[in-house]
C-alpha cells in the first residue's frame, strides 16, 4: 500500500499526494504542524490537516500574493506580513529594489522552525531588511505605531488560528496601519468550496465598503482544494487592475529575479472572473 497524505474538503471530496516520510510533526499550543517529504512535490508542510505548501508549486502563491499588490504601489517601502512564517511571501517582497524594511508576524515558532529545516529554500530569513516577530497578528496591527505601504495577510484556512484574520475588525485595524496611498492583498480561498462563501463574501464586502479600489484575483496552485485559489487586494489610491498599474509592471517586472508565475500578462488576466465567482460577490450580505 503506497503511502499517501489526504486532504479532504467539501465532504468526502479529497486530494491525494504520494508520500515517502513524515519528516517533522508538532502539536504547538495553536495547531498542528506537519512537514512530508513528498514522491513529486518536494517537501510538504500541512497545518492541521491542511495543505499549506510544496516546494514543487509554492512559487505561485507567493508570487500571486507579493507582486499584485507591490506593483499596485507606486513605491512600495515599509510592508507587513501577517502569517506567512514559513518565509515565501517576503522573500518574494524583498526581489523588489524599493522596499527598505519587512515586517513578518508569525504567530507560531513551529512554522519558522520546520521551515528554516526542512523547506531551507522557501525563506530568506538573514536578509537584514527583515524583522521577524513571534507574535499574534491580531494584536500586532492593533498596537502597532508603523505605517506599511503594503500589508498582506498570508494566513492559514478560516479555521483555528487564523480566523480572526478573515474579520472586520482585523481589517479595519489594517487600514488604519496604511499609508495614504497603502494596498492590503490577502489570500481568500477558492470559490469552489461553499463553506468558504461566507467568509469570501464578508471580506470582500467589508474591503469595499472602505478601499477606494477593492479587486478579487485568481490563480492555480496545484495542491491546494479544487486547484482554484483566490486572493484580494484593496487599494487606497491605484486600481490595481487598472491600466496605471499593469504599465508599472510591464515597467519593473524585469528587476525582480527568478519569477516562474508572475508577468504583466497575468496580472491583468488574473483579475478575469468567471461568472459563478463575480456572482459569489455581487451578493450584497451588509458586512
Ligand atoms: N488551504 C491553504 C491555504 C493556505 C494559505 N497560506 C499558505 C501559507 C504559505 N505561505
Amino acid at each position: 500500500m503506497p503511502l499517501q497524505f489526504n486532504e479532504f474538503y467539501d465532504g468526502n471530496t479529497g486530494l491525494t499526494i504520494g508520500i515517502k516520510r513524515l519528516l517533522f510533526s508538532k502539536q504547538t499550543q495553536y495547531q498542528l504542524v506537519e512537514v512530508y517529504e513528498t514522491e513529486s512535490w518536494g517537501n510538504l508542510m500541512v497545518i492541521d490537516g491542511m495543505v499549506m505548501l510544496s516546494e514543487k508549486d509554492e512559487f505561485v502563491y507567493h508570487e500571486m500574493l507579493t507582486h499584485v499588490p507591490l506593483f499596485t504601489h507606486p513605491n512600495p517601502e515599509a510592508v507587513l506580513i501577517i502569517g506567512g512564517g514559513d518565509g515565501g511571501t517576503a522573500r518574494e517582497v524583498m526581489k523588489h529594489p524599493s522596499v527598505k524594511k519587512v515586517d513578518l508576524v508569525e504567530i507560531d515558532e513551529s512554522v519558522v522552525e520546520a521551515s528554516k529545516r526542512y523547506l531551507p529554500e522557501i525563506g530568506d530569513f538573514d536578509n537584514p531588511k527583515l524583522q521577524l516577530h513571534i507574535q499574534d497578528g491580531i494584536s500586532f496591527i492593533n498596537t502597532v505605531s508603523s505605517t506599511y505601504d503594503v500589508i498582506l495577510i498570508d494566513g492559514s484556512d478560516p479555521v483555528g488560528p487564523a480566523e480572526g484574520l478573515f474579520k472586520k475588525d482585523f481589517f479595519e485595524s489594517c487600514y488604519l496601519a496604511l499609508s495614504a496611498q497603502g494596498v492590503l492583498a490577502t489570500q481568500t480561498e477558492t470559490p469552489w468550496v461553499d463553506s468558504y462563501h461566507l467568509s469570501i463574501r464578508n471580506v470582500y464586502s467589508y474591503l469595499n465598503s472602505v478601499f477606494k479600489y477593492t479587486s478579487m484575483y485568481l490563480c492555480y496552485i496545484p495542491l491546494y482544494p479544487s486547484g482554484m485559489w483566490s486572493m484580494m487586494c484593496a487599494s487606497r489610491s491605484d486600481d490595481p487592475a487598472g491600466e496605471d498599474v499593469l504599465k508599472r509592471s510591464e515597467e519593473k517586472v524585469n528587476k525582480i529575479e527568478g519569477l516562474r508565475y508572475y508577468n504583466p500578462g497575468i496580472h491583468q488576466s488574473s483579475f478575469a472572473l468567471p461568472g459563478f465567482v463575480s456572482d459569489l460577490l455581487s451578493v450584497d450580505i451588509g458586512f
